[in-house]
């Protein structure tokens, strides 16, 4: 047996949190500061920062405004930190959380360079029993999972992969040193957030860029500027709880106002000029500030979606381009929102092509490049901005078990099940931070990882002061937030697209919608409801130590 998994090894702490990204970090933060607990978090990365350690790829920027993209359990840090950007890059938000770390002290407890490969939840001890591939073994009373929902990459199967002899990546495991593009033919495929980003920034270093487009997209122009200032001094940074608390409540985790106005109530001028002033304007904003029937209804959303067409054959030059380029099988909004810098504007570039692989798919990749229906390319570099197995891949990338020995993939087989996407029915005291059922990917994220951890640290507090040991979702109560979950879900567009909320990207997973679409202030009250109602829906026991007395 390796020394280290010698049973006289194993370590007892309060709480095992996998993942050191904002969630696993401000987790952290809490159960520590705040209830003095013991945690330890492991890391599979050599630094904090999850998804944002992750995504280096050229043009990663959060498309939150940064003074919304933030922890807020320091007010200090809140009126001391200063973004440079109105969109945060990728390395502004990575030094950011180091900041977080180092700030408040939390490297102490977070192993990193190690993956959790097993957790089992031990019937006999009521304790979950945590390994990892250093052959660490830890037990904990609770187990809380922060692992990001868009973590687990996603490089399609397809055939003669493994023979390319140029440079390949994946937007979302980017190495740490710097890939030079000068020169190169290279191809990017896919064309989601990370696609559409990355792009633009691509066109201008590479001697040639083939972007190899499976979906044509609604995007919107970011219109990214150096973060104004005066508008953060004079009236963020005075406001801060107020606006905070306004993002908290909110439908999406953002402090703005969705407009009451129908598109199909406006003359076709009073939407053109609602539509103008959104894009010129920028930002998610084109969608809430429109018109609300967009999401709801498709004749509206229909008039925003041709709006757009019509921008892009504005842009785009080259006629065959723009048809490629317009999307027509899915209404605006149904697949994640995007907002760009000079997306549309690259297709104009000279050393840029657009391969539309819907109707000429990739059949194979050669020692050269990708061989398509029609034509051979070669090329030095292939990106993948392919995406991810969203919301359950990184839970299926560990072994964990519940009661009975029951695996969690086994226990999802069909598709996630969670009781209001914080618990598995059979899987006690274990917590997810924006797991499946919530509607963390819907929102904001910061915010919405900041609700999650400030609802578990206050049941673990109220388990703490009322001599509960285990908490667990009850299986009636799980299947009756699944049955919500869903219903809300099919009378929205987001069931028209193929999309990751669908698991609709990776091939053979169940089709079903993984977030909550009821937004974040609706999912806020519910929460707060239950915990009122002494935690209704979760079977509080006191455990092994209510048996012994
Ligand atoms: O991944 P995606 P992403 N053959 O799944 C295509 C967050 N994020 O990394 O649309 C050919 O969106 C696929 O085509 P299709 C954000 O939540 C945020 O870009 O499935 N093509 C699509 O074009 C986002 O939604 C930020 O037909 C294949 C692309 O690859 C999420 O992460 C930045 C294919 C994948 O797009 C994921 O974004 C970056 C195949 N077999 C990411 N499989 C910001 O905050 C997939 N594709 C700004």
């Amino acid at each position: 047996m390796d020394k280290k998994t010698e049973p006289g090894n194993v370590q007892d702490v309060d709480a095992v949190i996998i993942g050191a990204g904002f969630a696993g970090l401000g987790m952290l933060w809490r159960l520590r500061e705040q209830l003095g607990m013991s945690a330890q978090v492991f890391e599979t990365g050599d630094g904090v920062g999850g998804t944002w350690y992750w995504n280096r790829y050229p043009g990663a920027r959060c498309d939150s405004e940064s003074y919304i993209y933030c922890l807020t359990f320091s007010p200090e840090l809140l009126q001391e930190w200063n973004w440079s950007g109105k969109y945060p890059e990728q390395p502004e938000i990575l030094s950011y959380i180091n900041h977080i770390a180092d700030r408040f002290d939390l490297r102490r407890n977070i192993k990193f360079n190690t993956r959790v490969t097993t957790a089992r939840f031990i019937e006999d001890t009521n304790r979950w029993e945590v390994e990892t591939d250093q052959g660490d073994r830890v037990t904990a009373q609770y187990l809380i999972t922060g692992i990001g929902c868009i973590s687990a990459g996603n490089i399609p199967a397809i055939k003669g992969l493994e023979t390319f002899e140029g440079e390949s990546y994946h937007t979302g495991a980017w190495p740490h040193n710097e890939v030079d593009f000068t020169g190169k033919r290279v191809a990017v495929i896919g064309t989601g957030s990370s696609g559409i980003q990355s792009i633009p920034v691509i066109a201008k270093q590479a001697e040639s860029l083939t972007v190899f487009q499976r979906t044509p997209q609604y995007t919107i122009p970011a219109r990214h500027e150096t973060v104004d200032r005066k508008f953060l001094d004079e009236q963020v940074k005075p406001n801060y709880e107020e606006i905070l608390e306004k993002a908290r409540w909110s439908k999406a985790g953002f402090p703005v106002e969705f407009s009451e106005r129908l598109a199909l109530e406006a003359t076709a001028e009073e939407r053109q000029e609602a539509y103008e002033a959104g894009w010129a304007k920028g930002g998610h904003g084109f969608l809430w500030g429109s018109f609300k029937d967009i999401g709801v209804d498709r004749r509206a959303n229909d008039t925003a979606a041709e709006f757009i067409r019509a921008k892009i054959r504005e842009i785009v030059k080259d006629p065959v381009t723009v048809e490629k380029l317009l999307p027509t099988d899915h209404p605006l909004g149904s697949k994640r929102a995007l907002i760009d810098t000079n997306y549309f504007e690259t297709y104009n570039r000279e050393n840029v092509e657009l391969v539309d692989i819907r109707h000429s798919p990739i059949q194979e990749i050669t020692p050269d490049g990708i061989r398509t229906e029609d034509e051979d390319f070669e090329f030095d570099m292939i990106v993948f901005a392919t995406g991810f197995d969203a919301m359950t891949g990184s839970f299926f990338k560990m072994d964990i078990r519940g009661r009975d020995n029951l695996s969690l993939k086994d226990k999802w087989a069909e598709g996630p099940k969670t009781y209001l996407g914080l618990q598995v029915a059979g899987f006690p005291n274990m917590f997810m931070i924006t797991g499946p059922g919530s509607p963390s990917v819907l929102a904001n994220m910061t915010v919405a990882i900041e609700q999650h951890q400030d609802w578990i640290t206050d049941f673990i507090e109220h388990m703490r002061t009322h001599d509960i040991e285990v908490a667990e979702a009850d299986a009636d109560a799980e299947s009756a937030w699944v049955s919500h979950v869903n219903k809300i879900a099919e009378s929205t567009m987001f069931m028209l697209a193929d999309s990751w909320y669908l698991g609709a990207n990776i091939p053979g997973k169940p089709r079903v919608f993984m977030p909550y679409v009821g937004g974040l202030g609706t999912y806020r009250e519910k929460c707060n409801e239950v915990a009122d109602n002494d935690y209704e829906g979760f079977v509080l026991n006191a455990g092994v130590r209510q048996l012994a007395t």
